[in-house]
């Protein structure tokens, strides 16, 4: 009886263990778009090129137009970082009568919380003159084997359990020019779970102990029969 409530609490420590490393798993989905922009919403102007998703303003005529990429995110309870790597792109005039040259296309992205705005999180701003938002420079690093890249990361633990919107936005502001946007590798990386490690840890000492217990056991009762 006591050997059998050993091997159930040992079996219940790799299961919770277990389940704390499934759900610490990244709460985006296709974040890579190697599966074009299937999870993501997106509309005119957005498309994917070799695995990287491609925003484009239109070339309005009238007004600023907001191109959006979003997706639904749930953040797991062990959520870490939020990381992301993009770049902004001035490419031809835009040829728009309207244009006024004052403001520039710009880009943002953003989480937005369903239910409680204080959970907003503000994560890059960009326009053709570079990245103004943050300032931080150690949240923004330049990936120089991926061309004009920069990787974004924050620490989104203050999200644990929220649910809300992942969007990227590219601002045309009939600036003059045609500017893109190209996102890739969004991801939320789980904590380095000690907490699980240790679940399992435990799980496997003891599971090695009883094993050790057993084998003695039996030498014990062996001698003891010579
Ligand atoms: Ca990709
Ligand atoms: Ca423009």
């Amino acid at each position: 009886m006591e050997r059998f409530l050993k091997v159930s609490f040992v079996l219940i420590l790799l299961v919770v263990g277990c389940g704390i490393a499934r759900i610490s798993e990244a709460s985006i989905y296709n974040g890579d778009f190697s599966f074009s922009l299937d999870g993501w919403n997106s509309g005119a102007g957005i498309h994917v090129d070799a695995g990287v998703a491609v925003l484009e303003t239109q070339g309005a005529e009238n007004g600023p137009v907001m191109i959006t990429l979003s997706q639904e995110v749930e953040f797991s309870s062990l959520c870490s970082t939020l990381q992301f790597d993009f770049f902004f792109e001035r490419t031809d005039d835009d040829v728009s009568p309207g244009s006024t040259f004052i403001v520039p296309d710009a880009f943002q992205a953003a989480y937005i919380d369903d239910a409680d705005e204080t959970f907003d999180m503000f994560f890059v701003a960009a326009n053709y003159h570079g990245n103004y938002y943050p300032s931080d420079p150690a949240s923004l690093v330049a990936l120089p084997q991926l061309g004009d890249f920069f990787r974004f990361s924050a620490n989104v633990s203050t999200l644990a359990g929220r649910k809300g919107t992942l969007r990227f936005d590219l601002r045309d502001e009939d600036d003059g020019f045609f500017s893109r946007v190209y996102i890739d590798n969004v991801q939320v990386n789980p904590v380095p779970v000690p907490g699980t490690l240790l679940l399992l840890g435990s799980g496997l000492s003891c599971l090695v102990c009883l094993k050790k217990k057993s084998r003695n056991a039996r030498r014990l009762f062996s001698s003891n029969n010579l």
